[in-house]
């Protein structure tokens, strides 16, 4: 008989693992120390995905299959992976174990050294619910001297003929990008996110949670996430029909105590399995066809799942290992308290923290234009930003986490994945948010206690970083305006960048 393990973000029928699934075989799902404890996730993602592995558990064997479940607080839980199969083969006669290659490179390698640990054959099958494969994209990438994510988001629309006339793109274009930053009106109301109900399995899940890991960072309630395949699924038709043609106007936008704004909050769902990503691009481009939905809200959507989400795992599986460990501006100041508290004076931080905490969501401009900003500028150091984003979001896992941190807000990658770092000023951010009028900082003032942090920082950060950026071409203007500061201007500068630092007691790593 074979073993078949599904991981917790492997909790699809179509899994390679279970294609050739006979009912004889059996099936293993654990609630294991070892994956919920490698960082501290996030209390709401355990609840999130447990309930999810014990509903899908449900959905198997109600599609005959015989499935061993092994609860976190089942005393025979030996806490890893490796131990539980091991315990299952004690009890079975088990002939080979198959799993779907998991999306975290620490698993995978793990993992290649089971067949010899436990004495059978472990077959590791590629994880084929993704729309480019690894090696597909390292093809993609082999002689490029630039992975820009545009020309491959643009090969996989016509390789998937998504939102195309033939060879052209629906509308002329590809991108429709300089139509998704209008700031939001004042009295706009958006649509409430999406309620599923809480059954007696997430009840169960959220005492269990509660009781085995009160010290994990953040509130397990309100607690309103889809658990299964059915309800992500009204997850999405409800994104579709609500949120979805204003989504491209307010991609960029952010108010304050509006956590959920017109994103879709569907990325926990495709990241664990309950959804496809051709699924979710085929319901939007539907709403485009039947005049439901705008093309630049359409496209703009399909451009997230069908580029960002295929090319950073493409990039993930391209360059790892050595991508964990690359900090291009030797950047070593420990992360500060707020990350973990919220308290802090800069509004925007504290916004952004709070919903953070509270849902295990925040949208991806909060991600990256607040919190991934401030940690590019005050030169946080890359190791402790990507354990905060990998445990802190329901949604993460290494694969997609870590090039969002590594490459795209911090730049640690040297410009692999951006042309130019996502460096910015309070400007862009009272700009694009209503932020900064609750603020006990000034966006407008540039030095001195009432400045926005992220003006003298932003200065800073460009002043100390100049041997690395200022050959980029993309930044020649911010060095002309730096070499035309005053010394007295750079002096301030500097000053109130080490006041701050002393201010929150956020220091250098040795
Ligand atoms: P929407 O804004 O509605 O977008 C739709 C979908 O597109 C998302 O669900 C997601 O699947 C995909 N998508 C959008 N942007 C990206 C992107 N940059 N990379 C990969 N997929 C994308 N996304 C994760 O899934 N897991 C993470 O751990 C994660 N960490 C991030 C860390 C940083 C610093 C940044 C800047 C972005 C990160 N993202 C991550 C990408 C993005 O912010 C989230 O996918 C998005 O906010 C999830 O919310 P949503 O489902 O409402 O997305
Ligand atoms: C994230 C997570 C958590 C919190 N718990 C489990 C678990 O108990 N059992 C399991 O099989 N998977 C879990 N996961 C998901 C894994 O961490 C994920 O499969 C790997 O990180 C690879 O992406
Ligand atoms: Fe953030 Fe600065 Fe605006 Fe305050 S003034 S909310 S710190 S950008």
């Amino acid at each position: 008989m074979k073993l078949r393990l599904i991981l917790g973000d492997q909790l699809s029928l179509w899994a390679s693992s279970l294609s050739d699934a006979h009912k004889g075989d059996v099936i293993l799902i654990c609630e294991v120390r070892q994956e919920a404890t490698y960082v501290k996730h996030h209390k709401k993602k355990i609840v999130f995905l447990f309930s999810a592995m014990r509903h899908f558990a449900q959905t198997l064997r109600a599609e005959g299959f015989n499935v061993t479940y092994v609860t976190y607080d089942d005393p025979e839980n030996t806490g890893s992976l490796r131990g539980e199969v091991a315990r299952l083969m004690g009890l079975h006669d088990i002939a080979e174990v198959i799993v779907t290659a998991p999306g975290e490179y620490r698993l995978l390698t793990d993992m290649q050294g089971w067949s010899d640990a436990l004495g059978v054959p472990v077959t590791i099958r590629p994880d084929d619910r993704f729309l480019c494969a690894t090696d597909e994209f390292a093809a993609w990438a082999k002689g490029r001297k630039q992975l820009r994510m545009e020309y491959f988001y643009r090969d996989m629309r016509r390789k998937h003929a998504v939102l195309m006339n033939g060879d052209t793109p629906v509308g002329g274009q590809w991108n429709y990008d300089s139509d998704n930053r209008k700031s939001p009106p004042k009295n706009l109301t958006v649509p409430a996110p999406f309620h599923a109900d809480v059954d007696d399995i997430t009840q169960d899940v959220i005492a269990l949670v509660a009781q085995h890991f009160p010290d994990h960072f953040g509130d397990i309630h309100p607690f309103h996430f889809a658990v299964t395949r059915d309800a992500a699924l009204q997850a999405l038709d409800m994104f579709v029909d609500e949120r979805l043609p204003l989504f491209g106007d307010y991609q960029d936008a952010m108010i304050q105590d509006e956590p959920w704004m017109y994103h879709s909050h569907i990325g926990l769902y495709l990241n664990c399995g309950l959804l496809t990503p051709m699924e979710c691009i085929a319901r939007a481009e539907a709403a485009y066809h039947d005049g439901r939905a705008p093309l630049n809200a359409v496209e703009g959507f399909i451009r997230q799942i069908l580029g960002w989400r295929e090319y950073v795992r493409g990039i993930y599986w391209l360059k790892m290992p050595d991508y964990k460990t690359m900090n291009v501006f030797d950047a070593k100041r420990t992360l500060p308290d707020f990350y973990w508290t919220a308290d802090t004076q800069m509004n925007c931080m504290h916004q952004c923290i709070s919903e953070t905490k509270r849902h295990a969501y925040a949208h991806h401009i909060q991600r990256l234009m607040v919190l991934g900003n401030f940690a590019l500028i005050a030169g946080l150091d890359p190791e402790q930003v990507n354990e905060w984003y990998l445990l802190v979001y329901a949604d993460a896992y290494e694969w997609v986490e870590l090039p969002n941190v590594t490459g795209m807000i911090l730049f640690a990658d040297g410009g692999l994945m951006a042309s130019k770092p996502y460096a910015a000023s309070g400007t862009y951010i009272n700009k694009m948010s209503n932020y900064c009028g609750s603020c006990r900082y000034s966006p407008s003032v540039k030095n001195g206690p009432k400045a926005c942090p992220f003006n003298y920082l932003y200065w800073d950060f460009i002043a100390r970083n100049a041997d690395i950026l200022r050959g980029n071409p993309r930044m020649g203007f911010m060095y002309q305006s730096l070499d035309r500061m005053t010394d007295d201007k750079r002096h301030a500068i500097r000053a109130d960048t080490d006041r701050f630092f002393k201010e929150i007691g956020a220091g250098e790593k040795n």
